[in-house]
């Protein structure tokens, strides 16, 4: 089932947030996700304004930012509807779910969930992590997008967790719209339906690096998309890294991206 356009996916969720996604997607044929983990607001949205023609989701790390205020997001919510990308929220809860996740995605300065589209969350803490998330996101209809691989060298993610965590994620459908991942997983290896009823997103993508020297690893948008079949590359400094222009780089990603996409559809 790995010929399966983006819009005969959206089909298959019921999830507001996944189905805009994939809209968007293939409306503006990009299936690139932008990580724009820079340290000041200014660089943070103009490089958001002249990669947004080019992406179908920016991913934040919004605590990385020196001079984050509310004018940041009224300001990156412009850009959005301007562009028309989803916000994701990379903030990896891993807390518990009954009260602290509620709060640290609701509450304090950052108020994520008022303004991001897709938060992400380890499921080590057990399923109460998606059910305290829920209540405040399914509400909102926003989606959760669960760590079932990483892309770091060493990393302690084992075959048996990544297959407890698309169990949980089985559970909670209206909400879990997909993974970070390397790239389309199964359940216990099986060619189960799992493949087209989520997303599937990977880092840890690079067109020239294959490393970063801190535990970092790349791999081609081609063979994330066409042999991994993930969904959406997630490309950071490859975009945005030293004395790169980023609207050249942002097309490059987002031509390599969408040319290994059609070639899987072959
Ligand atoms: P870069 O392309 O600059 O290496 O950035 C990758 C981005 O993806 C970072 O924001 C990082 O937090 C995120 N990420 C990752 O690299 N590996 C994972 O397994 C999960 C991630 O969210």
């Amino acid at each position: 089932m790995t010929n399966v356009t983006y819009s005969e996916r959206a089909t298959n969720f019921n999830n507001k947030t996944a189905r805009k996604l994939f809209e968007i997607i293939e409306h503006k044929k990009t299936n690139l996700a932008l990580a724009l983990d820079v340290s000041t607001k200014q660089e943070f949205l103009d490089i958001a304004d002249k990669v947004g023609p080019y992406i179908c989701c920016l991913k934040t790390h919004i605590d990385i930012l020196i001079d984050f205020d509310n004018d940041l997001i009224e300001q990156l919510k412009k850009l959005q509807i301007k562009h028309n990308f989803l916000i994701f929220e990379d903030r990896k809860f891993a807390d518990i779910g009954s009260n602290t996740v509620k709060n640290q995605y609701s509450q304090g300065i950052y108020r994520i969930a008022e303004w991001a589209d897709i938060i992400d969350a380890h499921c080590l803490p057990g399923e109460g992590i998606i059910n305290g998330l829920k209540e405040i996101g399914l509400p909102l209809n926003r989606g959760l997008l669960l760590l079932a691989e990483m892309s770091s060298k060493g990393n302690l993610i084992t075959r048996n967790y990544t297959n407890s965590t698309i169990e949980m994620a089985l559970n909670h459908k209206d909400f879990v719209i997909g993974f970070i991942a390397s790239g389309k997983i199964t359940l216990n290896d099986n060619n189960n339906n799992i493949q087209n009823d989520f997303i599937f997103m990977t880092p840890g993508v690079g067109l020239s690096n294959k490393e970063d020297g801190l535990g970092q690893q790349y791999r081609t948008p081609r063979e994330v998309i066409t042999e991994s079949k993930s969904d959406i590359i997630i490309v950071g400094r490859g975009i945005y890294g030293s004395g790169k222009d980023v609207i050249t780089e942002a097309k490059r990603y987002r031509d390599a991206g969408w040319n290994a996409y059609l070639e899987r559809l072959k």
